[in-house]
């Protein structure tokens, strides 16, 4: 069985479409769109355009109205864009709609999340990884009749004349075993090679925040900076020393995003449960976004779900040395006290985030001990 789907994102044009409904602000949706645009960047598509529609809520059929689709089609034809990107989500019977009424592939977000994530992969866990998110998108996507009959095709993205309805699943549930026995045994090995012998400090936050460029900054990692979305996804840990005399590990996660489908970040669960197990989190947020606030958010509800909320964990508002976060930081510093403010391009604030790193670890002499509180790796519930 093939492991990966190459993408076929590269040098598309593509049409953005975005509904606003429910209890979306302007303003939300804006940024979202902003944060498709820069997905669509990521993946090496053009943008050629977007149509924004207001709705109570979506059709059945075609997520937009059918006035809409008639749009969306002429702007594709007038510009020559070959996709269609949404920012919602979409059911495969919509997609398939649009794709029959409009001739032009439709992605959703999470399907052009789950592209980035195919071309970005290297390491071995990390395209284990994405082939199981690849899976279980599939498999959470399949009707229930569809679900309980055989499978026996190819796996991977839809691609052309193909839809999920065509898949049959016996066989993708076999490799979705196969694949997470895989993963757990990566991940076994990586654990007992460092046998806690340092307290485990990871880096989470939402993506694009700098927290590669503060493993950089506080180690000598060389970890991959770009300034785009997902930049990480095959993950360094590094000895960090800190002014107490002692040392710990210091690992970088994958970054967080809105609306990240949940087997998704189940799939992801071997980074995301070093998160779950550290002794610490440095939660690194962008104080100069403006959407600051709403990142912190979708990071602690994505730590509460990965179990991660009980762990210890220091708030970082980085890119302090911009204008828009000196704007921001009274509201920030209101809303987060406890919150420290650094620049991890500028190198600034590091020594009182190590003063305070060494704080919470705790002296040299105590033995650093999982929380009981931790969940069991064996027990993945995806
Ligand atoms: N101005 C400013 N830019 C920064 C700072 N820290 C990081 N950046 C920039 O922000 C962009 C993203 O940095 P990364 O370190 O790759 O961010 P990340 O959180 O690891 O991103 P992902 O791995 O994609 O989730 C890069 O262009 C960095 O140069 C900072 O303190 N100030
Ligand atoms: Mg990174």
């Amino acid at each position: 069985m093939k492991t990966i789907t190459p993408p076929k994102t590269a040098g598309e044009k593509a049409i953005l479409v975005q509904l606003i409904w429910g209890e979306a602000t302007r303003e939300q949706a804006a940024d979202s769109l902003a944060e498709l645009e820069n997905l669509a960047d990521t993946a090496g598509i053009k943008v050629a355009g977007s149509i924004t529609q207001h709705r109570d809520r979506p059709t059945g059929q075609f997520f937009i109205g059918e006035g809409k689709v008639q749009e969306v089609g002429m702007a594709c034809e007038k510009s020559g864009a070959n996709l269609i990107l949404f920012d919602n989500e979409l059911s495969p019977i919509q997609v398939n709609n649009l794709d029959l009424t409009l001739g032009v592939k439709v992605l959703d977000r999470t399907e052009l999340i789950l592209q980035i994530f195919a071309r970005r992969a290297r390491s071995a866990e990390a395209r284990i990884q994405v082939e199981l998110a690849q899976l279980q998108y599939l498999v959470s996507r399949l009707p229930t009749s569809i679900k309980q009959a055989r499978f026996g095709g190819g796996i991977g993205m839809r691609g052309p004349g193909e839809s999920p309805l065509q898949l049959r699943n016996a066989p993708m549930r076999r490799r979705i075993s196969e694949l997470k026995a895989k993963l757990r045994l990566i991940q076994k090995r990586r654990v007992d090679q460092r046998q806690r012998t340092w307290p485990q400090i990871s880096l989470v936050g939402y993506t694009n925040v700098g927290k590669s460029t503060l493993l950089n900054a506080l180690t000598s990692a060389e970890a991959y900076v770009d300034d785009r979305l997902f930049a990480t996804l095959d993950t360094k840990s590094r000895l960090l020393y800190l002014p107490s005399g002692r040392q710990a590990m210091l690992t970088d996660t994958v970054g967080f995003i809105r609306n990240l489908p949940h087997g998704l970040v189940a799939s992801f669960r071997s980074t995301l449960e070093e998160a779950a197990q550290a002794d610490l989190l440095l939660h690194v947020a962008d104080a100069g976004h403006p959407f600051v606030t709403e990142h912190c958010t979708v990071v602690f509800d994505t730590l509460r779900e990965i179990h991660a909320d009980r762990v210890p964990t220091l708030l970082v508002l980085n890119k302090c040395d911009q204008p828009a976060a000196h704007l921001a930081l009274p509201h920030l510093r209101t809303l987060f006290p406890d919150a420290l403010t650094i620049s991890a391009a500028a190198r600034d604030g590091l020594t009182e985030l190590k003063q305070r790193i060494a704080e919470r670890i705790g002296p040299a002499q105590t033995p650093s001990a999982p929380e009981a509180s931790t969940p069991d790796p064996q027990n993945d519930p995806a």
